[in-house]
């Protein structure tokens, strides 16, 4: 519980973050300890966000823990010794209590608080705050650490409210914990969330009915204890090992190859997926250069993955149905799991594909498809959520000259870095829709948002700036950058949540930016260094300093030089490049 409140006094806060996930938490140490005096607001009633909310069985990261963890503070990173390589939900929960305990978080953090409204005052260069228990803020920086898949969908049924089993949700699971012995279970969704609870729940329930309506990939976790020598290669160096996972596209060392599939024998190709299959986790994404640009090389991939299907499950039918067919590898995130496919082997679980026979409703007895009906006793619902934009703009922000994030995002989020937004001075969004974020190790990318963050409030200080705001120009350059950044791969090919997809209604754009962490990383420092370029600067109504334009590229080299040929191609095709 809270041990005291932000600030409702004429003295504004320094900096309110929204959000006691990782983010809100190290972004709350990293300001005290440069002398601000931040405070945070959390929906929750504890620390950990993400794996606050997400308690269904077998929730587990999906990133090696050893690479998953803060690396900002050496003690902490000594003192606690992760029990697998891919650590359980409790075990993160633990993690994040822990880090809250040691550098006594709590006290300045509201709990059981949402935050609904924030509009900022031009004149008095603050943000008004509004949470749902009534309280009123003002605050100089306003920071969301909100979460980029921290909402839930709006996904309803006909007839829900009519069923008499039990309902829930995976990302809203009771804290209690849920038996499921002797029960008979539906499933809806395969998604990552249904993918690791589907194994558990089958071990527990008398039956499980999975409804899939999309097949996704999924790749084994081997998990289990950290081997030795990976810890002990990992103790020796960890600043060093920390330094080589942020300076990877995905923020963690996945062996990123620079072979092309296309140009390899097929035997070395058999040969190096079957080593990176056995190694487990996301490490076969790095396995060829091609495979997120070519549709060839990417179908070597996908087939590689439907044989290991078929291996695995008994029933050549329901191996058929468990294969994706309609996107290509990589274009909806992967999911890593332990014993999925080999789940659909037992006697009591039941795959339904609802492409067959579509879902059409609930009754009091369970579901209904459009062929019969099936009756639970308790049904999951692992139908995903409104991803990188659903946690901010259900916060009616209003910024300079009355801007509405919905209205200036109406056609999808834009966003300069990822970072802010144009009309919103004094806003950062860690993770923001337009940053690396959701295609990285969520822990590396909010550690470089933060001291980003940390380093401009520190800069505006010294020089008794009282606001920061993204350029129209540098905004729209960034856009344009982020779309060529992603035009070349078949990222945008998914019907993915990275596209908004999944939410009706929602503006499809493909939102995280997919040029990679270290490229990222690597211009936001060039922004910084050329005096916070696509910046306006003010103080009060006095602009100090003002540079519109974006012009920070990645350094060339960094694009595997066979690639570039496709890359090129792909931009001239989509009128990103003139044709020669
Ligand atoms: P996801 O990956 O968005 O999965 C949601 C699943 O729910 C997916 O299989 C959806 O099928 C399915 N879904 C959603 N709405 C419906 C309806 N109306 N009917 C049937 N099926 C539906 O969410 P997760 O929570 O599993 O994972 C999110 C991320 O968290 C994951 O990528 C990891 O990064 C961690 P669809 O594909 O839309 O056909």
């Amino acid at each position: 519980m809270a041990t005291s409140s932000p600030s409702t006094s004429a003295q504004p806060i320094d900096a309110l973050i929204v959000g006691a996930g990782f983010a809100g938490m190290y972004m709350l140490h990293k300001l005290r300890g440069l002398g601000f005096n931040p405070q945070v607001v959390e929906a929750g009633s504890g620390v950990g966000g993400t794996w606050y909310w997400n308690r269904y069985p077998g929730a587990r990261v999906d990133i090696q823990s050893l690479e998953y963890s803060f690396g900002f503070d050496e003690e902490l990173e000594k003192e606690w010794r992760w029990s697998e390589r891919y650590a359980p939900q409790p075990e993160l929960l633990k993690y994040a209590e822990h880090v809250a305990e040691r550098f006594d978080l709590k006290r300045d953090i509201r709990f059981n608080t949402r935050v609904t409204a924030a509009h900022w005052d031009d004149a008095a260069q603050v943000w008004n705050v509004t949470t749902d228990d009534g309280a009123a803020m003002r605050c100089r920086h306003l920071i969301l650490a909100t979460g980029c898949l921290s909402i839930p969908t709006d996904v309803t049924f006909p007839g829900l409210e009519t069923f008499k089993g039990a309902v829930y949700r995976t990302s809203r699971w009771p804290h209690e914990g849920v038996d499921f012995s002797g029960q008979r279970v539906g499933i809806i969704g395969t998604g990552s969330s249904a993918i690791q609870s589907i194994p558990i729940i089958a071990q527990q329930a008398e039956h499980l009915t999975v409804f899939q309506r999309t097949p996704n990939y999924s790749m084994p976790a081997h998990n289990g204890p950290i081997p030795d020598a990976d810890f002990e290669a990992w103790s020796k160096d960890p600043r060093g090992y920390r330094a080589a996972s942020r300076d990877t596209v995905g923020g963690f060392q996945n062996e990123a190859s620079e072979a092309m599939a296309t140009q390899t024998a097929p035997a070395e190709i058999r040969a190096e997926l079957e080593r990176r299959w056995a190694w487990g986790g996301f490490r076969i994404l790095g396995a060829f250069a091609d495979t997120a640009v070519d549709p060839e090389a990417n179908r070597i991939v996908q087939e590689f993955i439907a044989e290991k299907i078929r291996q695995q499950v008994a029933d050549p039918a329901v191996a058929e149905k468990l294969t994706p067919k309609d996107h290509p590898f990589g274009t909806k995130r992967p999911c890593v799991d332990t014993g999925y496919y080999a789940t659909f082997n037992r006697p009591n679980v039941e795959l339904v594909d609802l492409r067959e026979e579509p879902l059409t409703g609930f009754t009091p007895e369970g579901i209904k498809t459009s062929a019969k009906g099936y009756a639970f006793d308790a049904v999951v619902l692992a139908t995903g959520f409104d991803a990188m934009t659903g946690a901010i703009d259900r916060i009616d922000l209003v910024g300079r000259g009355e801007r509405r994030i919905k209205d200036h995002w109406a056609e999808g989020p834009r966003t300069y870095l990822g970072l802010m937004v144009a009309g919103f001075p004094n806003l950062f969004t860690i993770t923001g829709p337009g940053s690396p974020s959701v295609l990285t190790n969520m822990i590396n990318s909010i550690e470089q948002h933060v001291e980003w963050i940390a380093d401009c409030l520190v800069s505006l200080k010294q020089r008794q700036q009282t606001s920061i705001e993204a350029s129209e120009e540098a905004e729209a350059a960034w856009c344009r950058h982020s779309t060529e950044a992603v035009t070349p791969t078949m990222l945008p090919q998914a019907n993915s949540w990275y596209m908004g997809a999944n939410v009706p209604g929602k503006p499809r754009m493909f939102m995280p930016y997919a040029g990679g962490l270290n490229t990222y990383t690597e211009i936001c420092r060039q922004v910084v260094g050329k005096g916070y370029e696509g910046f306006i600067i003010r103080q009060g109504d006095r602009v100090l300093s003002e540079s519109r334009a974006f012009t920070s590229q990645p350094a060339p080299g960094e694009i595997p030089e066979n690639l570039l040929p496709i890359i090129v191609g792909r931009l001239m095709a989509a009128g990103l490049m003139p044709a020669e």
